[in-house]
């Protein structure tokens, strides 16, 4: 293929219900769509999961627009590509700014799959029909309200519930809620809001058998998660610090954790994602697919990631009426009984709805 046509837009969707962790509180997600077309017709999409403000990672929205239009879709445009995995090679170049390379290779990944009359979760090499869904619940105002909105998940069928943490919402929060739901896999993720020297707290923790602790320490560590893996039972999941296969390499030998988080944007791809995910296998640690409050877009590229087979622990893919009033794919995500049902159509499988991306656009650009 060879991409003749790039749109960019920049987005904003009110959330249904504000989104609060230790780094901060979401009440509209704005992000950007790209929409790419071929020389055959092909449109493709893609979706950055860069925030409008560099709170979970350095890249946002703006960042990631200026890598695309001065840097990365000047290499794509009129390119001769036969995979979709030539993209991080054509981008080999650029350093870093994994969300907006991700972007573009999405929307490769997305025209591939068309192109080849397979679905995207195929195309990638994945093979479950049905795939288990776990939901992240933001801090919430009170405890009585985390433990309404956390048994509202679980009565929604939520294969796994989890939950954010910090200091002064940690220990006591977790105890109440293995007490209220004592059979249910609960985990807490801190957003990196800990160091070393919380280790006896986090040692407390151990007595509330969570399926995992995502991410206690600093964004950029996996020496201190190494130390502190020795001395709690619980397993570490890597979240934030992990940004190539060579950091879960690195963060594998030295004992950082039993757990990757694999996002697509964060890794910058779906090739990259693949080869974590292969890696991870060999090595037996189990993965899952996180969530970066994606629209229905970012979220289809999650759900066919998830279908490749050591995706074992339920991902961060709750449905779309979750977050939103409208989604902007048509049929939304739904989740039943704590499953997705992987769609078999060709490409991401869902279709755009292109009214209702028109209604939440904000800004638009197209690159030929
Ligand atoms: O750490 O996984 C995270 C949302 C925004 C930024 C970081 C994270 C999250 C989530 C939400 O936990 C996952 C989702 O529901 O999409
Ligand atoms: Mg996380």
């Amino acid at each position: 293929m060879k991409i003749e046509e790039i749109t960019v837009r920049h987005l904003k969707m009110k959330l249904k219900n504000p989104f609060s962790t230790s780094f901060g509180t979401f009440v509209e997600k704005e992000f950007l769509l790209l929409e790419a077309k071929d020389e055959q017709g092909t449109i493709g999409w893609g979706e950055s999961v860069a925030f409008d403000a560099p709170w979970y990672n350095e890249e946002t929205m703006k960042t990631n627009w200026h890598m695309l239009e001065d840097f990365l879709i000047p290499i794509i445009l009129n390119k001769e590509i036969k995979h979709p995995d030539e993209v991080s090679e054509l981008f080999k170049g650029v350093r870093k700014n994994n969300m907006a390379k991700s972007t573009v290779e999405g929307a490769i990944w997305d025209i591939y799959a068309q192109e080849t009359n397979q679905s995207l979760a195929s195309a990638i090499g994945g093979n479950k029909e049905k795939i288990e869904v776990g939901i992240s619940i933001g801090i919430q105002s009170s405890i009585e309200k985390q433990i309404e909105v956390v048994g509202n998940a679980v009565k929604d069928g939520y294969k796994r519930i989890k939950v954010k943490i910090k200091p002064d919402w940690d220990v006591e929060v977790i105890r109440i809620l293995r007490e209220n739901f004592p059979d249910v896999s609960i985990m807490a993720d801190a957003n990196s809001a800990y160091s070393l020297s919380d280790v006896d707290l986090l040692k407390q923790l151990d007595k509330f058998n969570l399926t995992m602790i995502e991410q206690p320490l600093a964004s950029d560590d996996i020496i201190d998660h190494a130390v502190l893996q020795k001395q709690i039972k619980t397993p570490i999941c890597l979240d934030e610090s992990i940004h190539s296969l060579e950091d879960a390499r690195k963060a594998i030998e030295l004992g950082s954790c039993g757990i990757i988080n694999i996002k697509i944007g964060r890794v910058g791809g779906i090739s990259e994602a693949k080869k974590i995910h292969d890696y991870c296998q060999e090595k037996g640690i189990p993965v899952w697919c996180g969530g970066m409050l994606e629209s229905g877009i970012g979220r289809a590229h999650n759900i066919a990631l998830t279908t490749l087979s050591n995706f074992i622990l339920p991902g961060d893919t709750a449905g779309s009426s979750h977050y939103w009033e409208q989604d902007i794919i048509e049929p939304e995500v739904v989740v039943e009984d704590g499953y997705i049902t992987v769609p078999q159509k060709v490409g991401i499988g869902y279709k755009p709805n292109k009214e209702a991306i028109n209604k939440y656009t904000v800004k638009s650009k197209t690159y030929k």
